[in-house]
């Protein structure tokens, strides 16, 4: 695909995919990697920022076949704003209900692009997104928090009005492609009946012109082009991976964004969300 052609679909249907990042076996390396880190550390499912730990992540998110289509969308100057490992264990009930990415992400405005990008395989049995195409363009529409103890979300935020399920599209991925959304797209992800983890990774990048406004304080990671604003505190990339000073730092941030999602449902208006 071009980046015309990604840049295109974006617009147009609120979701660009499959995208080619790595090879198969590159992706298999990864799931190596990342399951002996969790076999001394836990399991990474939805660590934050968990490049604040582990420079491959850092490499990762910063690869050209990766970084190229997302300034294909947002241009050169790319902040890297969350980054987590989302893992659906074989068995488990965990879903995701269908909802809009930006309603609890405080930010000032729709310039942020998610790409998510298959380390497993990513199938319909195992548990892949769902896009709606062309939902993005109506704003932020009103959930509910319905706080699921089976949701992957934080408090199980769910769309208030019908969602036409038979027009989604399966976001079908092998290891290693990737898709992009935009954070204004409705999409939900379902239960991973396979007898296998289905194991992506996350990553959301803004343009530095962003603001965080429904906190006083956020921060984010330079990746690509220059930041001219300086709106978000400079994170700071481990010395080594797992080092004490970079476990510290990485607990510090996680301290703080917890403290930043509280303060931006607080802020909400009663418009956007009911509970
Ligand atoms: O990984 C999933 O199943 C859902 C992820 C999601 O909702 C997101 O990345 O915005």
């Amino acid at each position: 695909m071009t980046k015309s052609d990604i840049a295109a679909r974006y617009e147009r249907d609120g979701f660009v995919f499959p995208i080619d990042v790595l090879s198969e076996s590159e992706a298999a390396g990864i799931r190596k990697k990342l399951e002996g880190v969790e076999s001394q550390h836990g399991n990474m499912h939805y660590v934050v920022k968990p490049y604040l730990l582990l420079d491959w992540v850092h490499e990762l998110a910063t690869r050209k076949a990766l970084l190229d289509p997302v300034r294909a969308v947002l241009g050169e100057d790319l902040l890297l704003w969350d980054c987590e490992f989302i893992i659906k264990e074989p068995g488990a009930q965990r879903h995701v209900e269908w909802h809009q990415d930006l309603l609890y992400f405080g930010l000032s405005s729709d310039d942020l692009v998610t790409a998510w990008l298959a380390i497993s395989p990513v199938t319909k049995e195992n548990g892949c997104m769902q896009f709606l195409a062309g939902s993005h363009q109506g704003g932020v529409r009103q959930h509910v928090a319905t706080f699921n103890e089976n949701s992957i979300l934080a408090r199980g935020q769910q769309l208030v009005e019908d969602v036409p399920v038979d027009d989604a599209v399966d976001v079908a991925l092998r290891p290693g492609q990737m898709s992009l959304h935009h954070g204004a797209t409705f999409h939900a992800s379902g239960v991973n009946e396979s007898d296998d983890r289905r194991i992506a990774i996350c990553f959301v990048y803004i343009k530095p012109s962003m603001r965080q406004v429904g906190a006083k304080w956020d921060s984010a990671l330079l990746v690509s082009g220059t930041d001219r604003y300086g709106h978000f505190e400079s994170e700071v990339l481990p010395d080594q991976n797992f080092s004490s000073d970079a476990i510290a730092y990485q607990k510090a941030i996680d301290e703080r964004r917890k403290a930043l999602w509280r303060e931006v449902v607080t802020n909400m208006s009663d418009s956007a969300t009911t509970s």
